[in-house]
């Protein structure tokens, strides 16, 4: 199975333009979005093309391929104008054996078992760190990156983590262990 796993586009229409041309390139089957959705929040200055209407238009007709987690900035009012839940903590998917746990990263996190993943955004700086026992994978941010990083997104397939640029060039994978 293969999953586009991306998070903190904060309402830029810019970024989330080149987001969607990498959904389109890769043809994942689902779009998980780890939140911060909309809003850029107070301690980021607004992102390049900084328009959240823009940003629901482009996130509407994929509605149905979108499985989202609510982040520290995806409040009520998100809700009301997005067409896909936001305000879960989080979601666990299931692929190749491997128990995904999805949240924002805000949040305290529940025990995991070795051989569990745990894929975050919230720091917008992309890492891969193994931790006791699981490993926590964080997608980096579309919009507004953060120490020297690329606009990242993620591709999970086949057992494998890539970490790539909005191009689509991985800098950075992971291999799952079997
Ligand atoms: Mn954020």
């Amino acid at each position: 199975m293969k999953l586009l796993i991306a998070s903190d586009i904060h309402g830029s229409a810019t970024w989330c333009e080149k987001l969607l041309a990498a959904y389109e390139r890769e043809r994942p089957k689902k779009l998980v979005l780890l939140g911060d959705i909309l809003y850029h929040g107070p301690r980021n200055d607004l992102p390049d093309g900084y328009a959240p209407k823009q940003v629901i238009a482009m996130l509407t007709p994929i509605a149905k391929d979108v499985l989202c987690v609510q982040g520290n900035c995806d409040t009520e009012v998100d809700q009301m104008v997005l067409p896909f839940p936001v305000l879960n903590g989080y979601a666990v998917l299931f692929a190749d054996g491997k128990a995904l746990y999805c949240t924002h990263g805000h949040r305290p996190v529940p025990p995991l078992a070795e051989g569990d993943y745990l894929l975050c955004g919230h720091t917008h700086v992309p890492k891969c760190e193994k931790r006791e026992g699981y490993v926590y994978i964080n997608c980096g941010s579309v919009s507004i990156p953060k120490e020297g990083s690329p606009h990242s997104y993620m591709i999970y397939e086949d057992g494998i983590f890539y970490w790539k640029n909005m191009e689509g060039e991985a800098y950075m994978q992971y291999e799952c262990k079997k």
